[in-house]
């Protein structure tokens, strides 16, 4: 229920839409009291079981989606506005404002990916993450991963994304974009995906950007529900040339620095992440519900103690530091360093995906930042708020969970060598180092 303030009082009335204003509307379905609490919000009943509550609510039924806007004109802000605040339980079906998509994913809910941790000793220990899977990978070794696989896509273009939940209820966010609010995938201000539901983006702008699942977030994340979103610009040299987007994972491509669409050869994604044991066990024993809710009476397991984090495996990339497989300790791990010769350019994408504050450093090489969070920087009309800014040798750069920099590092003959990009994992609130990962910039000399 939405409330007004108005002339200093607070209105108890609910924020009604002139009808003649409004041109979608949701039609409860029949037998179902549409001023009852949602089925998502049961009665505050102390002391009762989850079984209990179910039963008390009964089966999850969606109110029906009504259309009668104008197909011509999908911008309709009424219809936007309508949707806003009347937002269904459960996912619609199909997507409320479907147009044609330029690419379309899937993405399957899965759990039970064992991920092998350091112990010290070389015996890893393993730890159990969830994710998406892509179910049209040719290599079933790629379709269920930790972090999830990349979806990338070219700027301008509408894509479509369905989500497949099993065992419970998630969803898809999309970090940093701006879809519609149906769209959106944040679970408690739309909707919770039961069985399937068809996301539809336009990738407006260019950049690096994550999804992720923003049902019980704190926890869903934690378990690794997440992947690289990549939105490449065009090649400037225009339609027919060679190289054209989506570009591939590893580089050839181009990305936009201020106005201007650059080439790089070489491209290095890193996502940081921490992981608390202690959190993937109790996720594995209570269930993706664990810790959600508000208080004792809706939360069904308040014990999942989401409120202490201690983690204690580092990883760049879903590969722990130190890498804990054969050879051991080895932060040259092919998943994670990167080559790069004399007179090419080196694109790396940096997403912290920790929540721990990510202290960063590069030593022996200096690097460019281009673009935060999705943004590049210095671009028309905002280039008199930023720039692209230099980062030399060994100068320290924080990221916090989900922002994103873009670094360009054009290696000269006097860099070459291995060169050292440290991680440091420092405790929020009191700044101490929980952990460190590293990986390495190779430079080798021209062909
Ligand atoms: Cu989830």
């Amino acid at each position: 229920m939405y409330t007004l303030r108005r002339k200093g009082r607070t209105s108890p009335e609910p924020l009604t839409l002139s009808r003649g204003s409004v041109r979608a509307k949701f039609q409860a379905e029949p037998g179902i009291d549409p001023t009852a609490p949602s089925p998502q919000a049961p009665a505050l009943v102390s002391g009762s079981s989850p079984a209990t509550l179910a039963k008390r609510r009964g089966p999850l039924k969606a109110p029906t989606l009504v259309l009668s806007r104008d197909p011509q004109n999908i911008y309709d802000p009424t219809f936007f506005t309508a949707f806003a605040n009347n937002v269904p339980a459960a996912s619609p079906t199909p997507t409320p404002d479907v147009l044609p998509s330029a690419r379309t994913f899937v993405r399957n809910v899965f759990t039970g990916l064992l991920v092998g941790m350091p112990d010290g000793v070389g015996n890893p220990i393993p730890v159990e993450f969830w994710g998406f899977r892509d179910p049209n990978d040719p290599d079933p070794l790629k379709q269920a991963t930790f972090p999830s696989k990349a979806i990338r896509v070219v700027e301008g273009e509408i894509f479509h994304c369905t989500l497949n939940s099993s065992g419970n209820t998630h969803t898809i966010h999309w970090h940093g974009m701006e879809p519609t609010p149906m769209n959106d995938g944040v679970g408690n201000l739309t909707f919770e995906v039961a069985t399937s539901y068809t996301y539809q983006l336009r990738a407006s702008t260019a950049g690096t950007y994550f999804y992720h699942c923003h049902k019980n977030t704190v926890l869903h994340f934690e378990m690794g529900m997440y992947g690289l979103l990549l939105v490449d610009p065009p090649n400037p040299s225009g339609l027919g040339a060679p190289l054209q987007p989506p570009y591939p994972s590893g580089g050839p491509g181009f990305v936009r620095r201020g106005n201007e669409i650059v080439p790089y050869d070489v491209e290095a994604v890193w996502v940081t992440d921490d992981v608390d044991p202690a959190w993937h066990t109790r996720a594995q024993i209570l269930g993706p519900n664990a810790g959600f809710g508000s208080g004792p009476a809706l939360d069904p397991y308040p014990s999942a103690g989401l409120n202490v984090f201690t983690p204690k495996y580092f990883l760049i990339s879903g590969v722990p530091q130190p890498w804990c497989g054969n050879p051991p300790n080895d932060p040259s791990h092919p998943g994670v360093a990167v080559t790069v010769r004399v007179g090419q350019t080196l694109l790396v994408r940096l997403l912290c995906a920790a929540y721990s504050l990510n202290r960063f450093t590069i030593q022996g090489i200096d690097a460019e930042i281009i673009a935060m969070d999705g943004r590049a920087l210095g671009q028309a009309p905002y280039a008199q708020y930023s720039q692209p800014e230099v980062i030399f040798s060994g100068v320290i750069f924080d990221l916090t969970a989900g922002r994103r920099l873009d670094l360009l590092i054009k290696p000269t003959a006097n860099d070459i060598g291995t060169h050292k990009m440290g991680v440091e994992f420092r405790n929020y609130i009191n700044l101490q180092t929980m952990g460190i990962a590293e990986t390495f910039i190779q430079v080798i000399q021209e062909e």
